[in-house]
């Protein structure tokens, strides 16, 4: 039996641009901090357990940054609270295994941000993007093997749509096909992607692993009997909100089903998620009111404390058009320099938006459409949001919900495969 502490997707240096200026004590910008602690929370929870625990499992997306379009490397503080963690884990003799998510590998040239752990930790193995295109060259699997009796295979973050697009799809399939078990063996694997967006091959679902530690959904959740998502560590837009976060702690055995345990961190600050209502005929100072008077509603009317601070997303909804987008615009600017200036105003972050303007070329604001599919479940969503409609008799009571949410479900997996959910896709993740 192996006991592992499967982790993922904590983000680390990940900087919302719509936060309180400045710094907190020369280190870290606002909300930054709060991926740093939930790591170091992590990383306490597995050494304070070092006698059960025989192996750490981070499933990718370790740094928020390099990704896709953002070629910056991870903030120094990011690298520092790492390089603390894995000497933590070193000093608690527990080996970790990393793989390459899509967050925190460069594309372009041929490093990973792991690279640097591997070299200065003897208790790390990283697999990147870039030793996994070493590995699939000489058809050879991609692994390490722990103590005598533990191999972890790898799977680092590869876009399906990639393989595609360079005509290795099927040499892909033959590569995942080729990989033999050793049965004598407890085999685990690790793999960063998802089925919602297509980006996890369903071969390694279906191969004969003893438990498969995923990344890349940030809900905690199962998938198989032998496949979880640890979900990640601190929460990283607001669809999140509701999340438990943490990791996973697993008992894996030969053939045998894995025993789950979910460990929740408690984390401290707040997160809203809200709307508020727009009329045509609003001037801009009513769109402000409006917004202000759900803030004191909401209890932030207080003297601003770094430690407590909320999050806050607010979506503008009702009449929006080209007639009033002008004064949307303005209340949008001012509410937000104005909330994360005030000093007697207890939030740090604020996000509001609002959606696209019909008949108009005009973009959404950039922050409405910061939805990330990823992380929810798609039909769970879209039946929220038709009982919401329901309670307005905004739809007729005969319609069949589940009818309506399994088109939908369709409907989003067609759209995700054409060019249009691509583009999305891509801005989103
Ligand atoms: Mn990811």
């Amino acid at each position: 039996m192996v006991v592992i502490a499967h982790v993922s997707d904590t983000h680390l240096g990940h900087r919302p641009d719509d936060v309180r200026p400045g710094t907190i004590g020369q280190e870290v910008r606002p909300v930054e901090d709060d991926f740093y602690k939930a790591l170091e929370m992590t990383v306490k929870e597995i050494v304070d357990r070092k006698d059960e625990i025989d192996l750490v499992i981070h499933s990718g997306d370790l740094f928020d940054s390099p990704w896709s379009y953002n070629p910056y490397p991870p903030p120094e503080m990011a690298r520092k609270i790492v390089a603390k963690a894995f000497r933590d884990l070193q000093s608690a003799n527990i080996p970790i295994v990393i793989i390459d998510g899509n967050h925190g590998r460069y594309v372009e040239y041929k490093h990973s941000t792991l690279d640097e752990y591997a070299i200065a930790f003897d208790n790390t193995r990283a697999f990147t993007y870039w030793s996994f295109r070493e590995t699939f060259r000489e058809k050879q699997p991609l692994y390490a093997d722990i103590k005598d009796e533990v191999r972890v295979y790898a799977f680092p973050y590869i876009e399906p749509s990639t393989l595609e697009t360079i005509g290795l799809y099927e040499e892909y399939q033959q590569w995942l096909k080729s990989i033999k078990l050793d049965k004598d063996k407890i085999n685990i694997a690790i793999a960063h992607g998802s089925p919602i967006d297509g980006t996890l091959d369903q071969t390694i679902l279906n191969m004969e692993f003893d438990y498969i530690a995923l990344g890349h959904e940030h809900c905690m959740r199962r998938v198989t009997e032998k496949a979880w998502f640890s979900g990640s560590t601190e929460r990283w837009k607001f669809d999140e909100k509701d999340h438990k976060k943490g990791f996973l702690i697993v008992q894996a055995d030969k053939d045998k089903a894995p025993d789950i345990r979910q460990v929740h961190l408690t984390l401290p600050r707040p997160m809203v998620n809200e709307t508020v209502q727009v009329q045509l005929d609003d001037s801009s100072h009513d769109i402000v009111k409006r917004i202000f008077n759900l803030l004191d509603n909401l209890g932030f009317r207080k003297p601003y404390d770094y430690e407590t601070a909320a999050r806050v997303r607010i979506a503008l909804e009702g009449e929006i058009s080209g007639r009033n987008v002008t004064q949307i615009s303005e209340a949008i600017d001012y509410a937000y320099n104005k909330g994360l200036s005030d000093r007697n105003l207890n939030i740090i972050q604020l996000k509001i938006g609002r959606p696209p303007i019909k008949a108009s070329t005009l973009p959404p604001s950039i922050s409405y459409v910061d939805i990330e599919y990823l992380i929810e479940d798609p039909a769970k969503d879209f039946k929220n949001y038709i009982e919401e409609k329901r309670k307005k008799n905004l739809i007729p009571k005969e319609y069949n919900l589940n009818l309506l949410t399994e088109l939908f479900v369709e409907a989003m997996k067609k759209w995700r495969k054409s060019d249009e959910g691509f583009k999305a896709y891509r801005r989103t993740v």
